[in-house]
Formats: structure tokens, sequence, C-alpha cells
């Protein structure tokens, strides 16, 4: 490709000198909140976002002053594990330096908002005391890693997250620019000593996507992910992973050549090595086969289409020396987070707590964020997030037990989690305004009041208990996967919702658009028609996206 045809974020990482850029100097320019251009699309790759408070636009301009800058950090949790003292250090952080809300996301990590830019470096700093990080949890490189939340789901739960932690640092930059620019470390003498073989200066095409699920609970929406791996397990041993490539939910409105696609399970790899050469291998088929040209036609999922299973397949064997063998069977029943008390095989015990919307904060309702200090102040439970936006307190003793539950119901936190509805309990939403920038309607700031309008449908359906997925984001990028919900609503204008139908309970088959551009009130009419259709005509045990795919309702 020539240089020509390369998009602007191309040009910016070529030219970024291992992902400086001029940040130093953009931190240094106290004129403006905000960092220069090239530099948003660097730090990026440090974890870091700049925002504005999209609220305060109006009035702002009005005053003729510039938007109200701070920025986003995102921390690097593979599998979304953290220990009490990481947890207590994160509380104070985001205390001093961020809005207080700790937000938990769709995967597995934690965020902070509203950090203005002098504070981005005290930040970094008391994350590094902690030992804690947000390298290339954003950019054009591989993310947060994921990994089935809870250790019940199996006795080889901590071999499969270690695997993942392979995975997360196998494919880690070489750069040292965050820990020169955040971290005070001393220039880098010879630039040889950070060449990277695997990103080398362009990094990849577009943000790169990968988890790791143990069957049968997709609790992590494995098929979303650029790659996806299944663990098989018999008679208690890893025999293996099952490899999926091209998972990617974004879609552009109005742009027919974007689409949403769950991965394609390519093959099964015989062992860990095996399953580690071949994940490098398709990133390295992502680097040198990837558009550069058009970001938004830049992820594996289109380079996959593109290319055809089969000379993908040839291109992988070619590169790792080794075929996959034929995908082994699994199966996924459910995609849930199991909420409460639970025991694992070693006799640990965890809690699941529901965080709405992953927002962990005190208000008026329940002192989430005092609590969850407390349960860390003991110093014996750590910390694990879910792909549902929910945190279980792990791996308590059972000699500790007694002193956590005292805390959850001291705090209510115990009778919040049962006491909240089957659907809310079950639903998602993205952060979509104040802080995103393409938020085109509210999500997490909305759902909430949504699900108590149709609560009162379920209730009159007689299907309260109902386990029916729902998901909604601001704009079609999907970061709540609403694409892989039973009922999703995707924004389109402020306070209108396309709403999809057909998606599987299991995260398996995505969803269609069944109506476009729907107010609260239309929504709530479509849903009290669907709910009353699905309780006269379901059959025994259906759930309600297979339901409403038998019933044709999107034609
Ligand atoms: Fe996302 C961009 C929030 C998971 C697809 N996502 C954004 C940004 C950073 C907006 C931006 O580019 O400036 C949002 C920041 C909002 C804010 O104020 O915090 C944002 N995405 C989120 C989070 C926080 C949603 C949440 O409420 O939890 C999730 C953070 C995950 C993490 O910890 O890394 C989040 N984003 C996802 C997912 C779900 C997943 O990965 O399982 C998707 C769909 C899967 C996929 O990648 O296809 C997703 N986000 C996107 C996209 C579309 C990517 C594409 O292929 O086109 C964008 C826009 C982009 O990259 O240009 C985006
Ligand atoms: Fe923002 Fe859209 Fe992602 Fe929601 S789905 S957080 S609105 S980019």
């Amino acid at each position: 490709m020539t240089d020509k045809n390369l998009s602007s974020v191309e040009k910016i990482k070529l030219a970024s000198d291992g992902l400086r850029g001029t940040i130093e100097e953009s931190l240094q320019n106290e004129i403006t909140g905000a960092i220069s251009e090239d530099d948003q699309a660097l730090i990026k790759f440090h974890g870091m976002y700049q925002q504005d408070d999209r609220d305060r636009r109006e009035e702002r301009a009005e005053k003729r002053l510039e938007r109200l800058y701070s920025f986003m950090i995102r921390l690097r949790l593979t599998g979304g594990f953290l220990t009490p003292e990481q947890w207590i250090a994160t509380h104070e952080i985001a205390g001093e330096n961020s809005t207080g809300v700790i937000k938990i996301t769709t995967r597995q990590t934690v965020q902070l908002h509203g950090i203005i830019k002098s504070h981005i470096r005290p930040t970094i700093q008391a994350f590094n005391e902690a030992k804690l990080h947000s390298i290339a949890t954003c950019g054009d490189i591989n993310r947060n890693v994921l990994c089935s939340s809870h250790p019940k789901q199996s006795p080889l739960h901590e071999k499969v997250f270690a695997f993942a932690d392979k995975i997360a640092e196998m494919l880690m930059p070489k750069t040292r620019a965050y820990y020169e620019i955040w971290l005070d470390e001393e220039k880098i003498a010879d630039k040889k000593d950070e060449e990277d073989p695997l990103y080398k200066d362009a990094y990849l095409p577009r943000k790169f996507k990968i988890g790791v699920v143990i069957p049968p609970n997709n609790d992590i929406d494995v098929l979303a992910n650029d790659i996806g791996l299944i663990a098989i397990i018999e008679n208690n041993r890893i025999k293996g992973y099952n490899i999926a490539v091209g998972g990617g939910l974004s879609t552009t409105h109005g742009n027919p050549e974007t689409y949403a696609r769950l991965a394609t399970v390519i093959g099964f790899a015989d062992s860990e090595e095996k399953a580690l050469k071949a994940v490098y291998e398709i990133v390295t088929i992502q680097r040198d086969f990837g558009n550069r040209s058009d970001r938004k036609l830049a992820r594996l999922k289109y380079t996959f289409d593109r290319m055809g299973e089969e000379q993908f397949l040839r291109e992988l064997e070619a590169r790792t020396g080794f075929s996959l063998e034929k995908p082994r069977p699994y199966q996924f029943t459910s995609r849930a987070d199991y909420y409460g008390w639970e025991q694992n095989e070693a006799g640990l015990w965890y809690y699941t707590v529901f965080v709405e919307n992953g927002r962990v904060l005190d208000d008026e309702k329940i002192a989430m964020k005092t609590a969850l200090l407390e349960v860390a102040k003991t110093g014996k439970a750590n910390f694990r997030f879910t792909c549902n936006q929910n945190v279980i307190i792990s791996d308590i003793k059972p000699k500790d037990k007694k002193e956590i539950q005292k805390i959850l119901d001291k705090f209510g936190i115990t009778q919040h989690t049962e006491k909240s509805s089957v659907i809310r309990k079950n639903a998602m939403a993205c952060v979509a305004l104040n802080t995103c920038p393409l938020a085109l309607a509210e999500a997490q700031r909305y759902m909430p009041t949504l699900l108590s309008k149709i609560e009162p449908l379920l209730l009159k359906h007689g299907l309260e208990e109902e386990p029916i997925i729902m998901r909604m984001t601001g704009c079609p990028n999907g970061c709540a996967r609403s694409y892989a919900a039973e009922i999703g609503f995707v924004g389109t204008a402020y306070g209108k919702y396309n709403m999809h139908l057909q998606g599987d309970h299991e995260g398996t088959r995505l969803n269609k658009i069944y109506k476009e551009n729907l107010d609260e009130a239309a929504i709530l009419t479509e849903m009290d028609h669907l709910l009353a259709t699905f309780k006269q005509e379901r059959k025994k045990g259906e759930h309600f996206g297979d339901f409403s795919l038998r019933k044709g309702f999107v034609v």
C-alpha cells in the first residue's frame, strides 16, 4: 500500500517515535485542557481517551469557553482480577483524581472518568504504586484479555486464567513510551532496545480483542472477540482450545459495508503452546493483511471475510508450521453471572454483587462504593470483574465468610442483589452520555428508568422470572454488545432507538433490526405486545430470543 492510501491514524502512528508523539509538550501546554489531535490518537495506546462533558457543551459555548475537557483512563486487568489492596488504591485514586465513580466495563476492567490533564500523571503514578497500569487498553493493539470470571466454572479455572495472562503478556508492546512519559523513566538511549517484531512501527490496523471462555457458560461473549478461545476440558484436563476468529460487533448507521459478526470457529489447538503460537500468528496476519486505509473496514472480521476461511487457514498454517485440528464439540447453555454466594471446588466462597451498569458509587439508594471498600479493608477477599459489568467478591476462606456477609448485609448489598429483578440483572448498557463523544442517545443513564417501566409489563404477563437478555447502546458501536442480546436497543438519535430481536440466549446468534427509531412510548407498546405473545405462544422452556426467531418477528 502506498503512503497516500494510508488513513490519517496510520500516518500518526508511523511518525510517533514509538507512541511518544508530542504528548510531553501537550501536557505542558497550560492554555488548554486538551492535547493536540495527533496526541489524542496516541494516548489511546497508553490507555486513555480525551473526552469532554457533553452536558455542558452548550453552556460553555455560550460563554465562549472551550469545552470542559478531561480524560478517561482504563486499566489493564487480564481476566478482571484485583487484590484488596489494589481495590483500596483504585477507590482512593478515583476519589482524588476523577469523578469518583469506578466504572466496571463490559470487558472486565475498570475506567475512571473526568481526570483533568494535570492529574493524568499523578493518577498513572498512583496506579503504578499499586502495581496497576493502563498500557494498551485502547488503541490499535491487543486490548484487555478476557477470561471466564467465576472460579466455580471449573476446577481448572486458575490454569485457564494463567493462559489468558500468557496471551496478554505475549502481545504487549515493546515501546518504553508509557514509562518515560508518565513514570519519569529515563529516555531510552538505543531505540533498538524497544524494537517490536510483532507490532513494528504501525501497530495493528485497528483495535484487537481476545477472550478465553470455559463452556458451558459463555459469560464473556467469546464470539464477539477478534479471537475467541474456547477451553475444551475433558475428565478434568484441559485438552486444548478451539480457536474462533473474526468477531466484532460494530456497524455504522447508513454504511452497508459494515456489519456485526460473530467469530467463526476455525480449528482446535491441542496444546497451550500451539494455541499461543496460533494466536500470535493470527495477530500478524491481521497486521499484514488488515485494511490500513479505511478504519471502518479494518477489523479482523473484514480481513477474514475478504481472505475467506480457506486462504486464512493456509496463511496461518504457513506461519505457524502446523495445521489446526478439526474443532472439538462444545456447548454453551448460558451467558450469565452467578449472583449471590457460590463455592468452588477448593471450598473457597464467592459473592457476585449486582452492580447496575457497572457503576460503583454511593447514591441515595445504596452505598456500593463504601461497602466494597469495607470488604477490601478486611484483606480477606479479592475482586474479580465480570463481562456483565459486575464484581465478584472472591476467594473467601470459609472462616471469613461470616465477616464478609456481615458487611454485605450492613450496606444492603445482599438485599440489592437478591431483590433486583431478573431482567435488570441480565441487562447491560454502555456509558454513552455524558462522556462518550460518539453517543447519539443515552444508555447507562436511561436504561434503569426504561427497565422500571418494563418490569410492570413482565409482571402483568407473569414473566418476571424470565431471564431475557436486554442490552442498550447509545450508538451502533455495540459497546454493551447490544447486537448479541435477545432484545437490543441501539441509539439512533436523542431519545430514539432501533429495536433488535432474535439474538439467542447463549450469545451464538446475532439479532436483527425489528423496528427503527422508536421512542419510549413506542418501545413500551412493542414490549407489551411481544411479551403478551411470548406468554401465550412460547414452547415449554423456550427462551425469548428463540421464540422471536421461530415467530419470524423480523421480516
Ligand atoms: Fe467501546 C469506542 C466504551 C466495550 C466497540 N467504547 C468506545 C469509546 C472509547 C468511545 C471513543 O472511541 O471515544 C467509549 C468510551 C465511553 C466512555 O466514556 O467511557 C467506549 N466500550 C466502552 C465500554 C466502557 C462500555 C461499557 O459501558 O462498559 C467498554 C470498555 C471495554 C474495555 O474495558 O476495554 C466497551 N466497545 C466495547 C465492546 C464490547 C466488547 O468488546 O466485548 C465493543 C463491541 C465489540 C467490538 O469491538 O466489535 C466496543 N467501542 C467499540 C467501537 C467500534 C469498534 C469497531 O469495530 O468499529 C468503538 C469506536 C471505535 O473504535 O472507533 C468504541
Ligand atoms: Fe459510546 Fe457508542 Fe460505545 Fe455507547 S456504544 S459507549 S455510545 S461508542
